[in-house]
């Protein structure tokens, strides 16, 4: 039975290797010793975890350290909600968990919105956190930091686990990490009180309690009859569509959903981070006939896209359906790894449970050689509602108003990515995100990186930096100004790495707009607007990156060109006609309006 022993003030972190070597004399070896704050770095290097997003403090600042002397890449934020970020970005994009390390209770609750909202999209994540005395806690005596953190992060993640004895660290983190990657990915917790790091254990009961995870994320077989029976739907189907969610672009099964595409010949759509999954210039794309091929389809397959108000729950006028809550007459295969999406919001008429590159690979298996493509009448129509409105998009781009609009500025942002495939794009904002999605092609899979289920503000500099270290690639963030101001401060922690960050702010002087006013005449701005003309770029000097203001889209792909030349952390100021958004961008209709005018 391993010995765990409460830590004396004089206790060693660990004794010496070699005893007698220290002292020089024969004596007897003394048990060789070690703590919480050894074991949890060896359980987590054992697990092939090489990196740590977070922000030091009590009781964590010395575990930060040692995590550094111990080899493993310590990131440090200036907030822990954007090194959470960072950590759930990391995860969808290696599959392995993106761990973030807080303090307790503010720090904690700053990680926290990170971990729910890496849950909500199917990121794996463990936010890790200090926290207080349970004894003081429990008893609610006003420790400092004090809070019972595990009872609130539960409702919020996938699952939450504390470990309260140095000898079940191993334990407490394979839990955490196969809690984390198998079945639906998303967030967990571990909770570390303070009293666990320097807790000591003999050194070789420590090393047999941790465990290397086997398999952690096992694959998931789709049963045969479910394949059978969403392959003979779509073999009926008249007019198919195949919509592709960001849960095909973590699977990173690329191959075999671009067989499945190719094979089949049916029109695909990608949600957004599902862009360059397949090239969004393959001919096969819908995506620039979205609004007729939603209504017209008669069936409908979704890989790793759940059926949210993304996809306006299926029903409704997007769907063809009379009303908003009308059936629109489609059938639904749904490919997904959890049983319970199906029927979520209205039939699914063929689930196929598995892990989608299982699922992908056998019904790829069952088309088998004679399948017959689209009807000609179907592809023939959707090609020419895209060519339309192709022609449509690339006449508004080829615009060069003054002051600059989204169009002419994106414009160039989809050259620079054109020219540079492997550059990741983070984007965010209400008109800066929307259009940007529309505008800009991605070319390769998880290159596109945005707000998400919920479509939050904030994530911009911790999914820029998170991109940037595990990928080593070029990132090119698109941000509206709001939006960059959730995370802002982060350009000091892009200098302080010197990660090749291009941030681009499309600066129209407010949250949609910035020619809002004080409808009372007084002193206050619109809760709309921010400072005219904001110098942004000087945040990036500040801190010895490079500043530029544009105001032209040819200023632009210069500024653009030579970050992606330098690799240098870079903030593009880039001058928008602050009349030239709409209220939340495409989802205006979402804003309750007032009945009393
Ligand atoms: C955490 C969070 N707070 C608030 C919002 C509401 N919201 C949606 S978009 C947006 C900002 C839009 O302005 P900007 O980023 O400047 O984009 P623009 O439309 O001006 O291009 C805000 C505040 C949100 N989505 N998430
Ligand atoms: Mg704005």
């Amino acid at each position: 039975m391993a010995s765990v022993t409460q830590p004396a003030a004089t206790a060693p972190a660990a004794a010496p290797a070699t005893p007698q070597a220290a002292s020089g004399q024969n004596v007897a070896q003394a048990p060789e010793t070690t703590d919480g704050f050894h074991l949890l770095i060896d359980a987590l290097k054992l697990n092939g975890i090489d990196t740590i997003f977070g922000l030091p403090g009590i009781p964590v600042t010395d575990f930060t350290r040692m995590l550094q002397a111990a080899g493993l890449r310590v990131i440090s934020f200036r907030h822990e909600q954007n090194a959470g970020n960072a950590a759930a970005i990391a995860g969808f994009m290696t599959q392995k968990p993106g761990i973030c390390l807080t303090v307790s209770a503010p720090g904690f609750l700053n990680g926290l919105t990170a971990l729910a909202n890496a849950t909500t999209n199917c990121f794996p994540m463990i936010l890790v956190s200090g926290s207080s005395e349970r004894e003081v806690v429990d008893l609610q005596q006003g420790d400092y930091e004090e809070m019972d953190q595990l009872a609130i992060a539960k409702p919020l993640c996938k699952a939450a686990f504390r470990v309260l004895h140095a000898e079940d660290i191993g334990v407490g983190v394979a839990r955490a990490i196969r809690a984390a990657v198998s079945g639906r990915p998303g967030g967990v917790y571990l909770d570390l009180p303070a009293k666990l790091f320097p807790q000591t254990l003999d050194a070789e009961a420590g090393r047999k309690s941790l465990i290397k995870v086997v398999d952690p994320a096992p694959r998931q077989i789709p049963a045969a009859d479910a394949v059978k029976r969403a392959l003979d739907l779509l073999k009926g189907a008249k007019r198919p569509l195949i919509v592709l969610g960001k849960g095909a672009a973590y699977a990173q099964a690329d191959a075999d959903i671009r067989a499945l595409v190719e094979k089949t010949g049916i029109p695909y759509l990608p949600m957004s981070m599902a862009k360059g999954l397949l090239p969004d210039t393959h001919e096969q794309s819908a995506s620039a006939a979205r609004s007729y091929v939603l209504p017209e389809a008669d069936v409908v397959m979704l890989i790793g896209a759940r059926l949210n108000w993304l996809l306006s729950h299926g029903k409704g006028k997007t769907w063809g359906g009379q009303g908003h809550k009308d059936w629109g007459g489609q059938k639904f295969i749904q490919v997904d790894i959890s049983p319970t999406e199906a029927d979520s919001n209205v039939r699914i008429d063929a689930p196929v449970v598995g892990d989608i590159g299982s699922c992908v690979s056998a019904l790829v298996a069952g088309l088998g050689s004679g399948w017959a493509r689209p009807p000609a009448e179907w592809t023939a129509a959707i090609a020419e509602r895209k060519t339309r409105n192709i022609a449509k998009m690339a006449e508004t781009l080829a615009k060069n108003p003054s002051p600059m609009n989204f169009h002419s500025a994106l414009n160039v942002v989809r050259d620079i990515i054109k020219a540079n495939p492997d550059a990741i794009m983070v984007n965010e904002g209400a008109n800066a995100l929307d259009f940007t999605r529309s505008i800009v092609d991605m070319c390769k899979p998880r290159k596109r990186l945005d707000v998400g289920t919920w479509g939050v503000m904030g994530i911009g500099m911790g999914f820029a930096v998170g991109a940037a270290v595990v990928s080593g690639e070029q990132v090119i963030a698109v941000e509206g100004d709001s939006a960059f101001g959730f995370s802002g401060m982060e350009v000091e922690t892009i200098c302080r790495y010197n990660l090749p960050v291009c941030i681009v702010i499309m600066n129209n002087n407010g949250v949609y707009r910035g020619s809002e006013v004080n409808p009372t005449g007084g002193p206050d701005p619109s809760p709309l607007v921010f400072v005219k003309d904001a110098r942004y770029e000087k945040l990036m000097e500040a801190f010895g990156g490079v500043g530029v203001h544009v105001t032209t889209p040819p200023e632009l792909r210069e500024a653009m060109e030579e970050a992606v030349r330098s690799r240098r952390p870079t903030l593009i100021n880039a001058v928008i006609d602050e009349n030239a958004g709409t209220e939340s961008g495409r989802i205006t209709s979402l804003n309750p309006t007032a009945k009393k005018k």
